[in-house]
């Protein structure tokens, strides 16, 4: 399936950059410019946008993966497309503001499955997904001080809140490479698996995940990711505030019920 099935506004020509998948409650959807390194232009970035945004209004989809292929998940941002580009261009067009700040919006679990190089956006798109599972292929970094640009997508600011100011401050500077075992040392990335099994392992992931309340998932993924833009006393508040939530939902209390009764819950992800 395309992306242009499910995926509301993105033209057919922007859909055929991303395809789309259905795995029972998880959407599976795999970057598709093989032959840049999935370099992530504009088109894809809005193919990927919307194909996101489609699978977080789906209510028979509990979680979303991301991934590439066995070279790349993505390389970064298309240097072919921005290389003649000017300040105004870039204001005008809301570059990155306009497409990537969809990934936000996204209240769903999201896996990224990553093997091969994710660098520069690549490697910041991976950051902004929830969860990373690394191929021992995988390749992590922010070249960009290469071509005297500086890692734009968020990498300067989620990078160091996932592995610290020494870390990020070398790898960006520096433009040094994390492998696969480098960076689950860090806390990088949540696993690490065989490259043959990072599709299967990762969709496993997703479907224990997605089995569960969706409404909880996302209480859960608003409190933690919270838990990176305040203090420790305001992010605290919200999550008090999430977990009185969860009482007035069905499935919480179906999940204690059901626990108490030793059976299995019945979900209806209210
Ligand atoms: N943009 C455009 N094309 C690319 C990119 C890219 N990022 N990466 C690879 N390609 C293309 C190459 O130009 C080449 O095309 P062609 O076959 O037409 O010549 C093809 O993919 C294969 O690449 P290579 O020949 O270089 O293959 P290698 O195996 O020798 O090397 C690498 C693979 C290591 C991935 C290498 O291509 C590379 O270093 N790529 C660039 C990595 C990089 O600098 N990324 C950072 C980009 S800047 C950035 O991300 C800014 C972030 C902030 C904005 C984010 C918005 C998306």
């Amino acid at each position: 399936m395309q992306a242009s099935d499910t995926a509301g506004h993105a033209s057919p020509a922007a859909a055929a950059l991303v395809r789309q998948e259905r795995h029972g409650r998880v959407a599976l959807i795999t970057l598709n410019r093989p032959a840049q390194f999935n370099a992530l232009s504009d088109a894809l970035m809005d193919a990927l946008g919307a194909a996101l945004l489609a699978a977080d209004a789906d209510a028979s989809v509990g979680a979303i993966v991301i991934t590439g292929n066995d070279k790349a998940f993505a390389a970064g941002a298309d240097i072919d497309a921005m290389v003649d580009w000017g300040h105004a261009e870039v204001v005008e067009r809301a570059f990155i503001t306009r497409n990537w700040e969809t990934i936000r919006q996204v209240k769903k679990p999201v896996l990224a499955a990553v093997a091969g190089f994710a660098l520069g956006g690549g490697c910041e798109l991976a950051l902004a997904c929830d969860i990373i599972v690394a191929a021992e292929s995988a390749r992590f970094g922010l070249p960009e001080i290469k071509l005297a640009m500086l890692p734009g997508a968020g990498g300067t600011q989620r990078l160091p809140r996932a592995i610290g100011k020494a870390k990020a401050m070398d790898m960006a500077l520096s433009a040094r490479l994390l492998g696969a075992e480098e960076a689950d040392r860090y806390g990088l990335v949540s696993r690490v698996v065989p490259d043959a099994q990072l599709l299967d392992a990762t969709l496993a992931l997703a479907t224990q995940i997605s089995a569960y309340s969706t409404p909880a998932l996302a209480a859960i993924k608003e409190s933690v990711n919270r838990a990176w833009e305040s203090s420790l006393s305001e992010g605290i508040l919200f999550e008090r505030r999430a977990l009185y939530a969860r009482f007035a939902s069905h499935d919480a209390h179906e999940g204690m019920r059901a626990f108490l009764d030793k059976r299995a819950p019945q979900f209806e992800h209210r």
